[in-house]
C-alpha cells in the first residue's frame, strides 16, 4: 500500500499535521522531491521537532525513512537536522534513515548562486522580478542535475577505492562552469572537499539503492506514506513557472521521485488551507492586500517556517483546487485551518476566473493572462464561533458544514479531516 500526502495550493497548507496524525499507521515514510527548502514543525508528547529535509516518519519510532532519487541533499544541512531530532530525543533516528544513491547533492556553491541569481533577477534589466527563492541552492541543483553535470550520492559514496580523484575533478568542473556563469565569486573549495573526505565516511551507512529498497518494501506488503513537499502551484510545469521551486511537486514527482509505477499508488491525500497563502513572488489572484489579508496572517500565524518570511494570504481560490485536482487526482481532502476563519461574518470563495470579459475553463498557463483575470466570488456566510474545542464533524457549526461541503461539490471531491486548531489533536474525522 502505497499513500501520498500532497500539498494542493502554494504550500503550507499544513500537510506536516496530516502526516503526523497519520505517520503511526506507516512502516517507511519517503520524501520524493524538494530539499532543505520545505518547512514544517511536529509536536509529539510537548516536544517541538523543525522538519525541513528529512522525512516526519522519524517522530514513530516503528517507521523506516527514506529521502528518494528526486531529492536534493545538503549534507552539512542533512546532519544538522539529524543532529537536533536526535538531540531532541529521537536517538535511533539514524538507524531508521536512508538515501538514495541517486539523490543529487547540494553544495555551498548552489547555495551561493541562488542567490546571486535572485540578485541579478530583482536588477534593473529585469524588471525587478525575482522568484524569492528560500536561497538553499534548490533551482541550482535541479538546474545541474537537468544539464547533466550535477552529482549524485554514489558519485561520493561507492565501494570504489579509485572514486575520490573522479568525484573531486567533477565537483572542480562544476564550481568552474558556475563561476564562469557568475564571474569569479571568492569560494572556499579546498575547504568543501575536506570537509565532503569526512562526509564521504559519514554517509555511507545511509545510502541505498532505493529502487531496490523502494520494491522489496512494496512486495513485503509494507505500508508506505510519500510525504509531498512544497505544493502543485509550486511544481516546474504546472505552477506558476517561472515563480515555482524547481522540481515536480505534484503526482508526478512521486513517481520519478522514487522509481515506482502509478499502479502501486493507492490513495492520494490533497491538503488544502480554509483560504490561500503563498511565500515568495508570483501571481495570486484571491490576494488580500488589505485588513482581511492581514487579519489572516495575523489569526493564521502565516510565516515561513524556513526563512521566516511572512506569507502573503488571501480566500479560498477553487479554480486553483479544480486544477490542482485534476492533476493530483486526490482521492480525500484535509482542509486545515478552518478555525482561522472563526471570526469572519463573511467568507468570499473564488469559483471563476474572467479575462477580458470571458469566462476561463481553466488555470491559465500565461501569467500575463493570470496576472489580469478578474476573480469572481461566491460569498459564504461565517459561522462567528469558536470552533477549536470541537471534536466531531457533526458538532462543527451549520455554516462551517455548508462550507466545508461548497467546496466538496465544486471540487467532486470528499473531504476527510478538518483541521480546527493548531495543535495536534485538532483534527476532526468527517467520513
Ligand atoms: P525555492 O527555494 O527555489 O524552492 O523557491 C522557489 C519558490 O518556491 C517557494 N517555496 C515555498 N513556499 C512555501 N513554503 C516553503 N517552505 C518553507 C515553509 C518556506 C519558508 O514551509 O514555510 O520558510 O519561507 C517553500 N519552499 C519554497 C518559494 O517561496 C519560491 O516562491
Ligand atoms: P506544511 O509545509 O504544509 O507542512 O505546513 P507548515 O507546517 O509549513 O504550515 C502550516 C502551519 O499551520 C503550521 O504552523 C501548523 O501548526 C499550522 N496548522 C496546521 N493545521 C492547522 C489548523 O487546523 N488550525 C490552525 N490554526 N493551525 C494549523
Ligand atoms: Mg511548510
Amino acid at each position: 500500500m502505497v499513500n501520498v500526502v500532497l500539498g494542493a495550493q502554494w504550500g503550507d497548507e499544513g500537510k506536516g499535521k496530516l502526516v503526523d496524525l497519520l505517520v503511526g499507521h506507516y512502516d517507511l515514510v519517503a520524501r520524493c522531491a524538494g530539499g532543505n527548502n520545505a518547512g514544517h514543525t511536529i509536536v509529539v508528547d510537548g516536544v517541538k521537532y523543525d522538519f525541513h529535509m528529512l522525512p516526519s516518519g522519524l517522530v514513530n519510532p516503528k517507521s523506516q525513512n527514506l529521502l528518494g532519487n528526486g531529492v536534493v541533499i545538503h549534507v552539512p544541512s542533512f546532519f544538522s537536522e539529524l543532529g537536533q531530532l536526535e538531540s531532541k530525543g529521537l536517538s535511533d533516528a539514524r538507524e531508521r534513515l536512508f538515501i538514495s544513491s541517486r539523490a543529487h547533492l547540494v553544495f555551498d556553491f548552489h547555495q551561493r548562486t541562488d542567490k546571486l541569481r535572485e540578485a541579478e533577477l530583482s536588477g534593473a534589466s529585469t524588471d525587478g522580478k525575482n522568484i524569492g527563492t528560500t536561497g538553499k541552492g534548490i533551482g541550482p541543483t535541479y538546474a545541474t542535475k537537468a544539464s547533466r553535470s550535477g552529482i549524485r550520492i554514489h558519485h561520493l559514496v561507492n565501494d570504489n577505492p579509485e572514486s575520490w580523484p573522479i568525484f573531486e575533478k567533477m565537483y572542480r568542473r562544476l564550481l568552474e562552469t558556475r563561476k564562469k556563469r557568475y564571474g569569479d565569486f571568492e569560494y572556499d573549495a579546498e575547504g568543501e572537499l575536506e570537509r565532503f573526505k569526512q562526509y564521504k565516511e559519514d554517509l555511507k551507512p545511509f545510502v541505498v539503492d532505493s529502487v531496490v529498497f523502494m520494491h522489496k518494501a512494496i512486495e513485503a506488503k509494507k505500508k508506505i506514506l510519500v510525504e509531498g513537499a512544497n505544493a502543485l502551484m509550486l511544481d516546474i510545469d504546472f505552477g506558476t513557472y517561472p515563480f515555482v521551486t524547481s522540481s515536480n511537486t505534484g503526482i508526478a514527482g512521486v513517481i520519478s521521485g522514487l522509481g515506482i509505477p502509478p499502479k502501486v499508488i493507492d490513495e492520494c491525500y490533497g491538503v488544502v488551507k480554509a483560504y490561500t497563502t503563498r511565500v515568495g513572488e508570483g501571481p495570486f489572484p484571491t490576494e488580500q492586500l488589505n485588513e482581511n489579508g492581514e487579519k489572516l496572517q495575523d489569526i493564521g500565524a502565516e510565516y515561513g517556517v524556513t526563512t521566516g518570511r511572512k506569507r502573503r494570504c488571501g480566500w479560498l481560490d477553487l479554480v486553483i483546487m479544480k486544477y490542482s485536482t485534476l492533476i493530483n487526482g486526490y482521492t480525500s481532502l484535509n482542509i486545515t485551518k478552518l478555525d482561522v476563519l472563526d471570526t469572519f461574518k463573511e467568507i468570499p470563495v473564488g469559483i471563476a476566473y474572467y479575462y477580458k470579459g470571458q469566462k476561463l475553463d481553466l488555470f491559465p498557463e500565461d501569467l500575463l493572462k493570470l496576472g489580469k483575470v478578474e476573480v469572481e466570488y461566491k460569498i459564504l456566510p461565517g459561522w462567528q464561533q469558536d470552533i477549536t474545542k470541537i471534536t466531531e464533524y457533526e458538532d462543527l457549526p451549520e455554516n462551517a458544514k455548508k462550507y466545508i461541503k461548497f467546496i466538496e461539490d465544486f471540487v467532486g471531491v470528499p473531504v476527510e479531516w478538518v483541521g480546527t486548531g493548531p495543535s495536534r489533536d485538532t483534527m476532526v474525522h468527517k467520513e
